[in-house]
């Protein structure tokens, strides 16, 4: 299997690379042909040339063709999800569930297009009609990272569409072939060529070479939080381009006294190893209260402990390889940073190949750089507190503020949390992420610039209000 660039509805060839399978490194899963940044450039040229024509097809055609992708999409679920398997590492459940909802993604902005598309307000002049409309942005880069190879793409790209706009993606090296996929899917959907366009290359050259062209209006990225610097320093350089970053994480998880211990163990396990810790809402600080903490701690390292790491195509496999060796690296490197600033491994912290065991870090505070820094896998540190009002305080003590959870019975405790979390997403009693793609997503701090992506509040990076006076 081979994927290639896409540039103005022409197929791009260039020097083949693999795409190997993290869970056995040997097997090459598909191969794809490197696009350099001549190939962004062009498809960010091509995409200015369709982006009006695209503006102007009438709704029902833009809805048609959004509609066909995403049911394209859900009739080749099960084939999709096997390949994002092999080539990210995901649980093929795990996979199954993101390829449904990158087709419903599509599905549900192309009904968007029925809702409201401005405001009408009252003037405060005499026979003067005010009102707010929305234009598309115009040629918007899309740049994802590996974790969700399919899903981020779709709920970037689906809302692009819809509001009139035309996309270059830029997917993550690591996962070529589920955006090479999903390129030939809205290729053959009738979308006109040129309104969406890929590129399969590498971040410092391909990549780059999006953020720096005078075509692009705005570049929504999601990936790490140094990059996310970098793009939106080059986007005020160069055109002052709008941007919108998703970026890091280091979400808590509150544990207070009077959780219920199954429903504690239960949040802590999914949200710190479940898609094996490699997503930017996993919980990587439990914060967790004196009364409870050695139970919640015992509990957890057994069930951390019980957990069968293994291939993601095997349905007993509850966690599946860490996504490379340089990501498997890092992420032992943080093991090992944690132990000689104090931390006890309680569970896990060693690896058997790519495939990494859970693991727990317990006696870490605030000040340690496993507490600070996103790892991104599945390492999980735990530490005391007293009470709630301490919880709340090391909780936002972070740069980041994605997403937050409380684990509590109390009614009040957790009003309180979601009122004073310094986070875009609040969770009570339910393990992190499982967010809803009509809702929306982002944080606060380091974790976010921008509007919010999905549900309704997607049009507001990808649409410009424009005001307009009529006189009568
Ligand atoms: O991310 P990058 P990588 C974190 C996580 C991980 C680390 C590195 O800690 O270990 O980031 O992962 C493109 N101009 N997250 O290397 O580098 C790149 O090609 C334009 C957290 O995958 O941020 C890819 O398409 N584009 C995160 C995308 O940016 C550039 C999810 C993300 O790559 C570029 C993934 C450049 N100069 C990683 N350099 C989360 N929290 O969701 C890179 N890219």
């Amino acid at each position: 299997m081979l994927h290639r660039s896409l540039v103005g509805g022409e197929w791009v060839d260039g020097d083949r690379r693999p795409n190997v399978n993290p869970a056995r490194p040997d097997e090459v899963v598909s191969e794809y042909a490197e696009a350099g940044p001549d190939t962004a450039r062009a498809a960010a040229e091509a995409a200015g040339a369709a982006q009006p024509g695209w503006a102007r097809t009438p709704v029902a055609e833009r809805m048609a063709v959004l509609d066909r992708i995403g049911t394209t999409i859900l009739g080749r679920a099960e084939e999709l999800a096997v390949l994002l398997a092999r080539e990210e590492g995901k649980l093929l459940a795990e996979a199954r569930g993101e390829v449904v909802r990158a087709g419903q993604t599509f599905r549900y902005y192309a009904h968007q297009l029925l809702q409201p598309q401005g405001e009408v307000y009252a003037s405060t002049r005499d026979n003067v009609h005010a009102e707010v409309r929305r234009r598309p942005l115009g040629v918007v880069a899309v740049i994802t990272p590996w974790n969700y190879p399919i899903a981020i793409p779709a709920w970037k790209v689906a809302p692009a569409l819809a509001y009139g706009n035309a996309v270059v993606l830029k997917p993550a090296e690591l996962v070529p072939a589920s955006a090479g996929e999903l390129a030939g899917i809205i290729a053959g959907s009738g979308l006109p060529p040129g309104v969406f366009n890929l590129v399969l290359g590498a971040g410092r050259t391909a990549g780059e070479a999006l953020l720096t062209a005078p075509g692009v209006d705005g570049v929504s990225f999601t990936g790490g939080t140094g990059t996310g610097a970098h793009v939106a320093r080059q986007c005020l350089a160069h055109g002052n381009k709008r941007f919108q970053l998703e970026m890091g994480g280091k979400n808590p998880l509150v544990v207070l006294d009077d959780a219920d211990l199954e429903v504690a163990v239960r949040c802590a396990l999914d949200g710190s190893f479940f898609s094996t810790g490699q997503r930017c809402t996993a919980s990587s600080r439990l914060i967790v209260q004196d009364g409870i903490h050695d139970r919640f701690v015992a509990a957890l390292a057994d069930a951390a402990r019980a957990l069968t790491v293994g291939d993601p195509l095997d349905p007993r496999s509850q966690i599946g390889p860490v996504v490379s060796p340089q990501q498997l690296a890092q992420n032992l490197g943080y093991v090992a940073a944690g132990t000689a600033e104090g931390a006890t491994v309680a569970a896990g912290g060693t690896s058997d190949g790519q495939f990494m065991r859970p693991t727990l870090l317990t006696g870490a505070h605030n000040g340690m750089r496993v507490a600070r820094e996103e790892i991104f896998g599945p390492v999980s540190c735990v530490i005391r507190v007293g009470d709630l009002d301490e919880a709340i305080a090391v909780a936002a003590d972070t740069r980041y503020g994605l997403s937050a959870g409380i684990v509590t019975t109390s009614l009040a405790a957790a009003e309180r949390f979601k009122r004073d979390a310094r986070a875009g997403i609040v969770t009570v009693n339910l393990p992190t992420a499982g967010t809803e793609l009509h809702l929306p997503f982002g944080g606060t701090g380091d974790s976010n610039h921008g509007p919010r992506e999905q549900g309704g509040y997607a049009r507001d990076f990808y649409s410009v209000p424009v005001t307009c006076y009529t006189g009568w």
